[in-house]
């Protein structure tokens, strides 16, 4: 396949001013009629090329004369119209099948709806179109559909008409006033209920928003709704911007390759991020519909009033609205917990990424499809990079500089360098060095060295860093690197102050004054900047900190550190000391003046994934018995602990308050460890938490608790569980999940057997995700030594590939961190590699990770 390189932009030689398209809606064939107002974007002769994906050109006109076969031609899947003039009329009929679309890019049928995702190129699976996010066009739309089977029409902007026809059918028109790339087009059809309300903006407007779901889902909105009102608010209150249509239309699909879409007035949900009540859904799960439902709001202006120019500045939108989401979501809640929580993603998913064979730029420089650049980097590591910009210029020159990015570049389609110069304008700062973050891949390190003069009382602060190596990208400049700092004085067991260290050379000293006995250093507080800070502190200087530092998210990291630091040396086979780790999770777990929520975070053990990330080489066998052993030993020794907090945690009915959840969030932990010491009645009392709870949050805990053990409780509510559930897709994904993330000897053969369940399907992403993806996110199962869970996903991904490339793609990065492990698994994990390479017919997704993986 070709790649394409951020180098080769060019602007585009036609655009398209205003666009009419007119749907003749059925699942077997839909006709699309488009009307392109076409104009030449400069003096150049070359034809008008406009892009498609699997159409077949009906009908071609050119100012209203239907060209003869010689009148165009076809390139690849495009369509190619010689033009003499400046300006023509382009209408093209192409006749599409949304029914038999299983990529779901495009047009396509779920459950009784047709909707779209275009989203990076699917629109051009619809019509013929310059299909890039620099050509901006005014929609208007009209769809004609059955009224008995899509009583419901929506598409972007305004609806302008609707009325009855011929046969049963009715139709409906929407007009979009504000230019917008294809990416944002979308309509959906079907049999809907809105839940309806509205919001009055600053400025007075008042807009209608609705909320399309199936009739039997609508209860389940109310919390999506509220956070659209929320969300709503919070954009004009911190970044003085507000929406601008009339209406503001949401609307929840069951089958969906990722968690949203920000289409302009016409939000596409996977329905996992709008449908939440009690009895189905986790605390999590409420806050993923928050967070979700804020983001693609946020998109309306960062992404949509803002667009981008093309698909390498995806992290212009991508990674400020993540950044928008992440601080929106601690206002409505914890910012300790909620940083807690980002941090953790963060590691988990783009520390690995950025530390293998996929690592990129959070603006790559190519790309093969760009499906696969929809990356936790991208959005994740992008959102870091523009906390950095925030952290340096404080809140009004932050605020300065994004008034000035939207002002300036409202109704374009921008680049990240545009973002960059506005933040450096308006924010009064230089950020030349700065830069390097949007150019250089990997995880910086910072090696911390405290130096300590007991004759002068200084202490010398020595910072190295290093940016590895990554694919194509030997060597690697300084990078900036804001370091949030405070050094603790053991004789007051406090600080003086914060100091917000700028380490910008390859290394830097700082020294500080007035320190009789040597500080204790609490470095990179609030996780200032996405790095790995190596610093040599004892047990005891961090069992210090996880009680003293006034940091939250030091302080949990200082506890963190404590437990990575016993489980590594247990792994290497070094003597270890538990009993720190122990006094400090006693320390913290009984600390009145903590929340709950934080308690709950800081005393959990590290996953094993990031244990494995802090080894050379990962032994999951190993790994997976040494954190085993330290819950055991935690249990144990605390276990009247854990049973006083389990049975004081215990609600008295159901709430959705941050209290409320960080009960259960501790009680939760609790659980496990009480039921990890081995007491005797742990699966009981695992099981009537199990069947008592009045929430999915402890159900679903309680079963997870259960379904790692070997206990005869574990059968009994698996079975339970999903007889309760079987008719709730949502539910049944959990299902799915807690097996697979089981740490249980037997999960791998269990997750085999699960694919083939009767309620297992490929065609639903979210149970291919709540099978796979979760089992290939448990290290220990998934790299069982004998690589039957390689097998297993490759299998998966080879099948998935024929149907549905794109979610099939996002299965196998796992697969490509083969240098990390033993000779023997690495050559196992190559082997899939291969196997699915030589699969015929593999798409352009799936060949571009598979290829990078393997070198
Ligand atoms: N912008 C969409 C993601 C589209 C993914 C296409 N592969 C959702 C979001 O980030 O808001
Ligand atoms: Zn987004």
């Amino acid at each position: 396949p070709a790649i394409i390189r951020r180098s080769d932009y060019r602007a585009p030689d036609w655009l398209v001013p205003d666009l009419a398209l007119d749907f003749d809606l059925d699942a077997a064939h839909t006709r699309v009629h488009a009307t392109l107002s076409v104009a030449r974007n400069g003096a150049h002769g070359r034809p008008l090329r406009l892009d498609g994906d699997g159409l077949v050109p009906l009908l071609v006109r050119v100012d209203g004369q239907e060209l003869t076969p010689e009148g165009w031609s076809m390139e690849g899947g495009a369509l190619i119209i010689p033009l003499t003039g400046d300006a023509h009329s382009v209408e093209t009929l192409v006749d599409i099948a949304p029914a038999s679309n299983s990529k779901l890019m495009g047009l396509y049928a779920s459950g009784g709806l047709l909707c779209t995702q275009c989203e990076a190129e699917g629109f051009r699976r619809i019509t013929f179109f310059p299909d890039r996010p620099d050509v901006l066009s005014r929609y208007h739309v009209r769809m004609t559909a059955d009224k008995a089977l899509y009583p419901v029409l929506l598409s972007n902007g305004d609806p302008v008409g609707q009325g009855e026809g011929a046969d049963g059918r009715h139709w409906a028109e929407w007009r979009d006033p504000f230019p917008k790339p294809c990416y944002l087009f979308a309509l959906v059809a079907g049999d809907l209920a809105c839940n309806a309300d509205s919001f009055v903006t600053m400025s007075g407007r008042e807009v209608r928003l609705g909320i399309w779901v199936c009739e039997a889902d609508l209860p389940r909105t109310a919390h999506a709704m509220k956070a659209l009102k929320d969300s709503m608010a919070w954009d004009e209150r911190v970044y003085g911007r507000e929406y601008d249509l009339d209406v503001f239309n949401i609307v929840a699909v069951a089958d969906f390759n990722f968690g949203a879409m920000e289409n302009k007035g016409l939000n596409i949900f996977n329905s996992r991020y709008i449908l939440a009540d009690p009895e189905t859904a986790t605390d999590m799960d409420y806050d993923g519909v928050e967070g979700v439902v804020a983001h693609e709001y946020f998109h309306n202006w960062s992404g949509n009033r803002v667009t981008c120019r093309d698909w390498f500045q995806l992290s212009l939108k991508e990674g400020f609205t993540v950044f928008r989401d992440q601080n929106f979501s601690a206002d409505m809640g914890s910012h300790a917990v909620k940083r807690i929580e980002d941090v953790r993603i963060l590691r988990a998913a783009q520390f690995q990424e950025d530390a293998g064979p996929l690592a990129h730029p959070i603006r790559p420089e190519s790309y093969m499809e760009i499906s696969n650049f929809y990356t936790s980097t991208v959005y994740n590591k992008g959102a870091e990079i523009i906390r950095m910009m925030a952290l340096m210029l404080g809140p009004e020159r932050f605020r300065a500089g994004a008034d000035l990015y939207f002002d300036r570049h409202d109704g374009q389609a921008a680049t990240c360098e545009d973002f960059v110069r506005a933040m450096e304008e308006g924010g009064a700062i230089d950020l030349t060095q700065f830069r390097r973050w949007y150019e250089q891949a990997g995880t910086p390190r910072v090696a911390a060295r405290l130096a300590h003069d007991p004759v002068t009382g200084a202490a010398t602060l020595t910072l190295a860093q290093a940016v590895p190596p990554t694919p194509g990208q030997p060597d690697k400049q300084p990078m900036v690197i804001p370091l949030r700092t405070a050094l603790f004085d053991p004789a007051t067991g406090s600080h003086s102050g914060e100091q917000l260290l700028m380490l910008t050379q390859a290394e830097q000293s700082f020294t500080f004054e007035g320190f009789a006995q040597s500080p204790l250093l609490s470095i990179n507080r609030g996780f200032s900047s996405p790095v790995i800070i190596e610093s040599e502190r004892s047990q005891a200087d961090l069992a210090f900190l996880s009680a003293h530092d006034d940091d939250p998210f030091a302080r949990y990291e200082a506890m963190q550190q404590l437990m990575v630091n016993v489980l590594v040396g247990t792994v290497a086979g070094q003597p270890v000391d538990e009993s720190t780790v122990i006094a400090a999770i006693r320390q913290t777990a009984t600390n009145p003046a903590l929340d709950p929520a934080f308690i709950a975070e800081a005393i959990r053990l590290p996953a094993e994934a990031y244990l494995g990330d802090q080894m050379a080489m990962v032994d999951p066998d190993a790994i997976h018995a040494a954190r085993d052993a330290l819950q055991q030993r935690i249990g144990v020794e605390l276990e009247p602990l854990w049973r006083d907090i389990h049975a004081r945690t215990q609600a008295n009915g159901f709430a959705l308050s941050p209290a409320a959840k960080g009960a259960r969030a501790l009680r939760n932990v609790a659980l496990t460890y009480l039921v990890a010491s081995g007491a005797e009645d742990g699966p009981a009392i695992a099981f009537t938490q199990f069947d008592r709870a009045d929430n999915m949050t402890e159900r679903q805990s309680a079963l997870a608790t259960l379904a790692s053990g070997r206990s005869n409780e574990r059968e009994a509510a698996l079975d339970i569980f999903y007889h309760r559930y079987s008719d709730d897709p949502l539910v049944l994904d959990k299902w799915f999940q807690t097996q697979a993330l089981a740490f249980h000897p037997d999960t791998v053969d269990l997750v085999e057997e699960l694919g083939r369940h009767k309620a297992f399907t490929l065609s639903n992403p979210n149970r291919v995700r709540a099978l796979y993806g979760a089992f290939a996110a448990n290290q220990w199962a998934f790299h069982h030594a004998s690589g039957k869970g390689y097998r297993l996903v490759a299998d998966c991904i080879m099948a998935l590939d024929r149907l549905n490339p794109q979610t099939a793609a996002r299965l196998a990065p796992p697969l490509g961190r083969w240098k990390r492990f033993d000779a023997s698994r690495a050559a196992m994990m190559r082997a899939e590699l291969e196997r699915i390479l030589a699969q015929p017919g593999l798409s352009k997704d799936v060949t571009e990770q598979a290829s990078k993986s393997l070198e």
